[in-house]
């Protein structure tokens, strides 16, 4: 009988990348327990990673590079080697930027974000300026809210030594389960906790306050919390004085959003606005905890995160032991190895419509409209898409996504499973998931930890930097201007390169299973901006945006964190639609598209939920089971009513992602913030009917 041999690695089947203990017998990935010995960890595992070898065995996995042999779409594909797949991809490539130029192929990373440095510096080498991301949907929005306040240097909450913690639309204990004992931990010692959210999650159940607001209605309240907070002068005048640009105006401004106003709009009772705005404001130091998507997914979102996020200048909290401060971490060259060249002239995806987007620096185009793009060849033609992990079921209207991408002369995907969205590709690449490779991780406050292959990759999968890098030297693209002897040295130098500045060497890192603290970290700093101005046009943080109001004439942009009520839309009928569809606030056990293949986890919901208020549900006489048709201005699908109290009436909760009944075909594609281009998919409009049969369907 042969050993069960335990190995040091890490989960990555969503975003944190938990550190985990592997037991591997006959070269056979068993089970997974999170890592002990391991800060953070200490035997815990959610739901997800539990089911590691679901995931890493699922039936679904693509196990060799595989070629379409039939029509776009039709699914019928043969196995080639890995030698055809790289030429197959150089050659297309390159003759696409002879035909056509550069930026017509477009380099795409799905969410797992680990490859993504690689992938952008593939994209700037063979110069396009269409590196594009999931991120089109997620985290930048709120990043570009924040600089266009406070320039660089995004600052999270300092949750070791606040003493107030408002959090704003994130749910923690379902979404970064690593989070959830830190989060006790705060609890244990008498943090107060303001919870901004229109559910009762479990994390607002932990609350000692909690805003139940309409969804897309946060603009509202944080706009009365700041009129409050002004009227009872409990803001910080040294530092707004000094250092915050369009104050006189945004205080006029916020005068008309009285509690009792406020009321109205958010339906959070004005009383409660008070008591949160004079904590926030009067028990600091306070920390303000973000998201990276659930404010943004609506079409008024990013000037509803700035009104969040001036809160933290108004009351003296940036930059500040307890506040939201830069936290003390590696300097990492991870960013800089991936950074975006600037191409003259050549206008990204997105540009024209979203110019903000590319003025706050962020490194990739935004692609919300890509669809349309492929379609309508305007405002020139994409012929190319070199993806990894692409899958259309994440966007507004996925079937037209889907149909898109079919028109593309050349598509490829490198995947874990054969999706739908890797169904309509010219070529498919087998990727491999973290237990099969080695990676070189830089975790929370300068801490770098070595995670170990636990198994042999699976087939013949590959990690997807290694495919980057012979992408890369198929293509023989040569411009040591941009540091792409990384590209050319392979997967070992790649490694050693981000960890140099740390100060440490791959080999020492391999050697110690519990991580080393890097000895070069940025040193802990507070109240930077004494010394140095902002990094915005005033040199102020911007309550009024001088970098939005550039575009007023032209796309009617205005500087201060105005409040639009998403309700007021002449183009929406809203007693034929009078729903409010909140789509994708995440359930533990499912992670986008991608865990409903993994039987522990789908088992748990079999159907597509459709969550509703009893209230709502009598009204429309629909009972807890029965089966139900969800129709929006753009589509229709099918599912199962389930009574849900956590939410107030009026709104309808689906989760995303799942082919049986997808929420995102509810969602118009041309439904978008109007500044970040992020679809609106927590704030659009919906009627629920009843069909079909009552009760369980499997
Ligand atoms: N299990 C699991 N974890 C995940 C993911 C997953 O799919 N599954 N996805 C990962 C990704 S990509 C992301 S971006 C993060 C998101 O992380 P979170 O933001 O923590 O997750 P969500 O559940 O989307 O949203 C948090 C809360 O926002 C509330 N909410 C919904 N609409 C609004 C609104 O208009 N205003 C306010 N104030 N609150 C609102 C929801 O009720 C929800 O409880 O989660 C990550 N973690
Ligand atoms: N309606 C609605 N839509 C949403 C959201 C919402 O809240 N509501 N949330 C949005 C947000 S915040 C996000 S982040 C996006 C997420 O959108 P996506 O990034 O599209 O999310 P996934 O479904 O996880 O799809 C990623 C694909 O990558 C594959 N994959 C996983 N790991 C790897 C890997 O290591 N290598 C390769 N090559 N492939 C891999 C998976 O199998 C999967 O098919 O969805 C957005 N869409
Ligand atoms: S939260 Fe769960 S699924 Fe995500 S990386 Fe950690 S263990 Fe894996
Ligand atoms: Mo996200």
């Amino acid at each position: 009988m042969s050993e069960t041999k335990i190995i040091k690695t890490t989960c990555s089947t969503c975003g944190p990348c938990c550190e985990v203990d592997a037991y591997v017998k006959d070269g056979r990935l068993i089970s997974v327990e999170g890592a002990r010995n391991t800060p953070m960890q200490s035997g815990g595992l959610c739901a997800k990673g539990a089911a590691a070898a679901q995931y890493v065995y699922n039936k679904e996995r693509i196990l060799y590079p595989m070629k379409r042999v039939g029509e776009k779409g039709e699914g019928k594909f043969e196995r080639i080697s890995w030698d055809e797949a790289y030429e197959m991809t150089a050659d297309n490539l390159l003759r696409i930027r002879r035909e056509y130029g550069a930026r017509s192929s477009v380099f795409y990373a799905g969410y797992s974000k680990w490859y993504r440095p690689a992938m952008l510096r593939l994209a700037n080498v063979y110069g396009s300026p269409n590196f594009c991301t999931e991120s089109s949907t997620c985290f930048q929005a709120a990043a570009l809210a924040w600089r266009s306040l406070y320039g660089n240097g995004i600052c999270r909450p300092d949750l070791k030594n606040t003493n107030t913690l408002m959090i704003w639309s994130s749910n923690p204990y379902h979404t970064n389960t690593p989070m959830s004992k830190m989060f006790q931990e705060m609890k244990r010692r008498g943090v107060r906790i303001i919870d901004v959210d229109p559910r009762r999650t479990v994390t607002a159940h932990d609350a000692d306050i909690h805003l139940q607001l309409i969804p897309g209605t946060d603009g509202a309240l944080a706009l009365s919390m700041a009129q409050v907070i002004i009227e009872e002068n409990l803001y910080d005048k040294e530092f707004v004085d000094k250092y915050v640009y369009g104050f006189e105006e945004y205080r006029e401004y916020v005068q008309q959003f009285t509690p009792e106003k406020a009321e109205k709009i958010t339906g959070v009772p004005a009383g409660k606005i008070r008591l949160a705005a004079r904590t926030y404001a009067g028990n600091g130091p306070a920390g303000l905890m973000f998201s990276a998507s659930p404010v943004v997914h609506h079409i008024n979102g990013v000037q509803n995160y700035r009104a969040v996020f001036a809160l933290i200048a108004l009351t003296g909290n940036y930059d500040i032991e307890g506040g939201n401060r830069t936290q003390p971490g590696p300097f990492s060259p991870a960013n800089e190895f991936g950074k975006v060249r600037r191409f003259d002239g050549e206008e990204a995806i997105g540009q024209k419509e979203f110019p903000v987007w590319f003025d706050l620096s962020c490194d990739e185009a935004q692609c919300t409209m890509l669809a349309d793009y492929i379609a309508k060849e305007k405002p020139y033609p994409i012929k190319a898409v070199f993806a990894m992990g692409l899958n259309h079921r994440m966007w507004p209207q996925p079937e037209y996504l889907q149909s898109s991408l079919g028109k593309l002369d050349f598509y490829v995907n490198a995947e874990l499973f054969m999706s739908e969205s890797s169904k309509s590709a010219d070529l498919i690449l087998p990727a491999c998931t973290s237990y099969e490779r080695e990676q070189v991780h830089i975790g929370m406050g300068g801490r770098f930890f070595f995670s170990n292959r636990a198994i042999e990759p699976v087939g013949e999968s590959r990690n997807d930097i290694e495919i980057v890098m012979e992408v890369y030297r198929r293509m023989k693209l040569k411009d040591h201007t941009m540091c792409d002897e990384v590209l050319e040295s392979g997967y070992e130098a790649y490694m050693e390169h981000i960890l140099e500045p740390s100060g440490l060497t791959l080999e020492e890192l391999k050697s110690r299973p519990e991580g080393m603290q890097g000895k070069n970290l940025f040193p802990p700093a507070v109240k930077t901006y004494e010394n140095e101005p902002f990094c915005t046009p005033s040199g102020k943080v911007e309550f009024r945006s001088l970098v939005l109001e550039r575009y007023k004439d032209s796309h009617g942009y205005e500087g201060l964190p105005v409040y639009h009520d998403f309700r007021d839309n002449d183009a929406v009928d809203r007693k034929e639609f009078p729903l409010i569809l909140n789509t994708g606030s995440r359930k533990p056990q499912l992670f986008h598209s991608r865990l409903y293949r993994m039987p522990w986890l789908k088992n748990i919901e079999t159907v597509p939920m459709v969550e509703m208020h009893p209230e709502d549900g009598k009204a429309c006489g629909i009972a807890d089971g029965d089966s139900v048709r969800v129709i929006s201005p753009s589509g229709e699908i099918e599912g199962t009513a389930f009574y849900n109290v956590q939410g107030k009436p009026g709104v309808v909760y689906i989760y995303h992602g799942c082919a049986k009944g997808d929420a995102n075909e509810l969602i118009g594609k041309d439904y978008l913030d109007p500044i970040s281009g992020f679809p609106g998919f927590k704030g659009y409009f919906c009627r629920v009917e009843k069909s079909g049969e009552t009760g369980d369907e499997e």
